[in-house]
């Protein structure tokens, strides 16, 4: 595939008076007095610039509701879907194909809980279905945090195959704080603890209705990126929306609920609005427009001392993060503190060196000391040009140094969490697996879509196990990108539920001991190689691609996790009824 590596357009800031809104846990709902938490995936009305939207959410929120939980605690989860119904009667039962976009499920990503995507829950079946909550019906979950989870940032979404993307780009996703040891250090407590939880709005225009903007594209109908135009099988449409791997027709990135940053497709409108035969090349651009808008403000005092927990909710972004003016203190990648925070030098705000770079799904935990000269600095996601859609550099936020003088002390050593330990040794490899994902285009297997997206030459199959390790042991997996003549046109971020991995190395650059992530981004051309311990759960469980589109349309397996989990290693406590 050939890619046009788009020039940053200058955002134009929207020039209306910034109106400072202090970011607080405003989502945050301490846990009720019913013992289940009541998860209900509904339609939202929304309005932002000028644009009416319909969108999806969890409890009315987008954010979904922050919950916060306690290692040994039992969370029961009662989810109600009451999305509507969905016509998939033009599907031909292809897996990759996008389908079945109001049918959902949940996943409670980076917790190191039971297997939760297949029924029953904890299954070890291979032939086990995928659960699909069909609009209208509900399903009742039990999970054991183990008492030994890693405490920081985790959070939830839809992972139910075909509908992932549409579902969490429409608004289906929020956090999940995970309490423990950390937050007992002095420093840490004295710190404001902030989340920044960041995720992405795609939309078209509704098929009924134009001044509507949502994402429900008809079965099979494809939007094709560089056209503008909408396929199905390949014949084009007059349809104004169609499902995408990474493209929209309005777009928005949103801190906490809130844009502060917009990207427009405005071309092709006669396309859109009548022939189906004028040529892609009548468009004007191909590129998105992009739009800063008014950023929030976080205030500080000059020498406070803040925690930042940043989550990476986007469906397909990534983003390399800097502070401008501010040295970073990196406590933890994927709820997994180091054993003292790491020192990430501040950078030039036009550079290309972040401080944190967070693939899709990762979350970063960190402290910032403000500065002592007042003023207002950005939080900065840094252009990058790894991905197949270029990403301009945008303002998350605006912190905002002013006020009395506080001299608030950093930390200098974290409580390493134990179910990291102890770091697996090179003679604990039991096993070397090698995985490559790549993309062939135009898609020999998947003409639908257009692109196959494959992990080792395959697309996903509900009941296809590839790997079958075994529990209580560990492995070293290389996760591998390809050069663009051997399908690998892009980075892609590697994920796996379960258990979280030690991250050795990127492109053979060694990282520092006991990074543990759940999400680990490999860049074009660059193999990762993890390690991995497959602690206390067995049973059906999958590791894919987070860029949504890419996983939804078939860059995703099963894996296996095969032996005997007696009561001790399961920790499981029978369920209260
Ligand atoms: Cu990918």
């Amino acid at each position: 595939m050939t890619m046009t590596r788009r020039e940053f357009v200058a955002g134009t800031a929207i020039a209306a008076a910034a109106t400072a809104l202090p970011i607080k846990l405003e989502s945050q709902s301490q846990p009720s007095q019913s013992d289940v938490w009541q998860l209900e995936t509904q339609w939202k009305d929304a309005e932002w610039d000028g644009h009416k939207m319909r969108l999806r959410c969890y409890n009315g929120q987008i954010p979904g509701p922050m919950r916060i939980v306690q290692p040994g605690d039992v969370l029961r989860i009662h989810l109600k879907n009451s999305l509507t119904h969905y016509d998939s009667t033009g599907w031909d039962g292809n897996p990759d194909v996008p389908h079945m976009l109001n049918t959902t499920n949940l996943h409670l990503h980076g917790l190191n809980i039971i297997p939760h995507l297949f029924q029953p829950v904890g299954t070890s079946d291979p032939e086990a279905p995928m659960i699909a909550i069909e609009p209208g019906a509900s399903y009742d979950y039990e999970f054991l945090i183990p008492k030994d989870q890693p405490p920081g940032l985790y959070w939830y979404h839809p992972h139910h195959h075909g509908s992932t993307a549409v579902q969490v780009v429409t608004g289906m996703a929020g956090g999940i704080i995970v309490h423990g040891a950390i937050d007992e250090v002095p420093e840490i407590k004295a710190a404001r603890d902030i989340p920044l939880i960041v995720q992405d709005i795609g939309l078209f225009p509704s098929e009924d209705n134009p001044d509507i903007w949502t994402y429900e594209p008809k079965q099979n109908s494809i939007w094709q990126t560089f056209g503008g135009y909408v396929t199905i099988k390949g014949t084009k449409t007059n349809l104004r929306g169609g499902f995408t791997t990474g493209d929209y027709k309005l777009r928005y990135f949103l801190l906490n609920g809130k844009p502060f940053f917009k990207e427009e497709h405005r071309y092709c409108e006669q396309l859109l609005s009548s022939a189906h035969d004028a040529p892609a090349s009548t468009c004007s651009s191909q590129d998105p427009i992009p739009t800063q808008l008014t950023p929030q403000q976080i205030e500080l005092a000059p020498g406070e001392v803040v925690r930042f927990r940043m989550l990476n909710g986007n469906s397909d972004n990534m983003m390399p993060i800097i502070v401008e003016g501010h040295d970073m203190y990196l406590l933890a990648i994927d709820g997994n503190n180091f054993e003292a925070p790491r020192f990430m030098q501040m950078q030039h705000p036009d550079g290309t060196e972040p401080q944190v770079l967070l693939a899709p799904a990762n979350r970063a935990e960190f402290l910032i000391k403000a500065v002592s000269t007042p003023g207002t600095y950005r939080i900065i996601q840094l252009a990058q040009d790894q991905q197949f859609l270029t990403s301009a550099k945008k303002v998350i936020a605006e912190l905002v140094v002013k006020g009395p003088a506080k001299n608030m002390k950093l930390p200098t050593r974290l409580p390493f969490p134990s179910r990291n330990l102890p770091l697996i040794q090179p003679s604990e490899i039991k096993r070397t697996r090698v995985f490559v994902f790549a993309s062939t285009f135009p898609g020999v297997q998947n003409p639908i879509v257009g692109i196959d997206f494959m992990i080792n030459d395959e697309l996903y199959g509900e009941f296809d196990i590839t790997e079958n390790p075994e529990l209580n042991t560990c492995e070293e997996w290389h996760i591998q990108v390809p050069n663009s003549q051997h399908g690998g046109t892009e980075g892609h971020p590697f994920h796996i539920h379960v258990n979280s991995f030690e991250v050795i190395s990127v492109g053979g650059v060694p990282l520092p001991p006991a990074t543990i992530q759940d999400v680990i981004w490999v860049p074009q051309n660059t193999e990762a190689v993890i390690r991995m311990r497959f602690k206390q759960w067995k049973g059906k469980s999958v590791y894919h691609c987070h860029i949504l589109p890419h996983e939804d349309t078939g860059m995703m397996q099963n894996f296996l996790i095969r032996g005997t989990q007696t009561f001790e290693t399961a920790d499981a406590r029978p369920p209260r009824h």
